[in-house]
């Protein structure tokens, strides 16, 4: 009698498509040891590495102001949100190398401009106001466009994407009650407000990506469940909740042609100036240079403290050995 083996067959690749379909289709989670087809593994890192780029480069523009908060309190309250986008990135970094991404080739790649990050970032903060909106409409925009990736179908993109969004929350009101304070205010700050909201008003819109007739992405993105809406839908949801979160401010958003329209209760606005969002995508915006220039000090100048680690990890493992 032969022994018995605990040899399973190998499933052919046609069954694990199957298989995988099936788990998208019942809206179940595909898990790192799952398999995957490799345009669904190599989309996710496309993504959840810009993603991850974005949170790291977004600590720059509010980084900014660090050091010259108006007060402590102020100065406490920036410190953890940065810190928050700190760790952000380390999630969706975890993330990417579940797939089999390297987390020091990603940054590489950001560096050498091979991979994006959100063009929002590629915007100067030229006064403490830009703190405030950042918050109220950067987070606000990143939450309506991360709440739906909490059903996204790579399990731990959106498992991450469950503390992200309720940091992002916080960070948005943290950003609304400093607008508050200041509208609150003198005329100066008033007016440092205003002008805060008509810089960063168009580029938040074209934080959502290009509109669903340019987005290449989109279509397959969704067949998968990795994305939940387009574009187009998210940036539509986030018109609608800032209107009125403009008005109780007192603020004007920069569109003569923002109205509600009384068939759908929605929101229409004007055109977004696409050529715009192509020149920072190329990487002609105000801060391109500026934001990689820094990042690739932070990674050439840190270079010793990796090295010294990874050599102190080699000694313990070789004693231990
Ligand atoms: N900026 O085909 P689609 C934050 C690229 S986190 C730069 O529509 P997709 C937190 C896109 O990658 C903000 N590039 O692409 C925070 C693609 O190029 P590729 C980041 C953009 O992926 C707050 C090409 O254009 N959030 O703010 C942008 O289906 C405050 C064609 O586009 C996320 O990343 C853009 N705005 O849809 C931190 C969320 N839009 O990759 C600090 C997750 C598009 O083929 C302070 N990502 N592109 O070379 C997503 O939901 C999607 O990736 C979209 C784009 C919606 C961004």
């Amino acid at each position: 009698m032969s022994a018995p083996t605990l040899d399973r067959p190998v499933p052919d690749e046609t069954a694990l498509q199957q298989q995988f379909d099936a788990t998208i289709a019942a809206d179940h989670r595909i898990e790192p040891r799952d398999w995957m087809p490799e345009g669904y593994r190599k989309g996710l890192i496309r993504q959840i590495a810009q993603h991850a780029h974005s949170e790291i480069i977004g600590m720059q523009p509010e980084g900014d102001w660090l050091l010259a908060a108006p007060s402590l309190r102020r100065k406490a309250i920036l410190l953890a949100k940065v810190q928050d986008e700190a760790g952000h990135g380390l999630y969706l970094y975890s993330a990417a190398e579940t797939l089999g991404a390297d987390r020091a080739d990603l940054t590489d790649k950001l560096i050498e401009r091979k991979q994006k990050y959100s063009s929002i970032f590629n915007y100067p903060t030229l006064t403490y106001a830009d703190v405030g909106v950042i918050g109220w409409l950067v987070d606000g925009a990143a939450i309506c466009n991360q709440v739906p990736l909490c059903r996204s179908s790579y399990g731990p993109y959106a498992r991450a994407m469950i503390r992200v969004c309720k940091e992002e929350s916080f960070h948005q009101r943290q950003g609304y009650e400093l607008l508050m304070t200041m509208m609150r205010g003198t005329d100066a700050q008033r007016a440092m407000v205003q002008d805060s909201v008509d810089r960063w008003w168009w580029p938040s819109l074209m934080m959502f990506g290009p509109p669903d007739d340019d987005s290449p992405n989109s279509a397959q993105s969704m067949a998968w469940g990795v994305k939940r809406h387009t574009n187009d839908e998210l940036r539509q949801r986030f018109v609608d909740m800032s209107v009125p979160q403009a008005e109780v401010l007192g603020v004007t958003l920069p569109d003569p042609e923002l109205a509600l329209d009384p068939e759908t209760g929605r929101y229409r606005f004007g055109a977004i100036d696409w050529s715009e969002f192509k020149q920072v995508l190329a990487g002609n915006g105000p801060c391109n240079d500026e934001r990689i220039a820094r990042r690739r000090a932070a990674r050439d100048d840190n270079a010793w403290v990796t090295e010294a680690a990874t050599a102190y990890a080699d000694k313990h493992a070789a004693v231990s050995a």
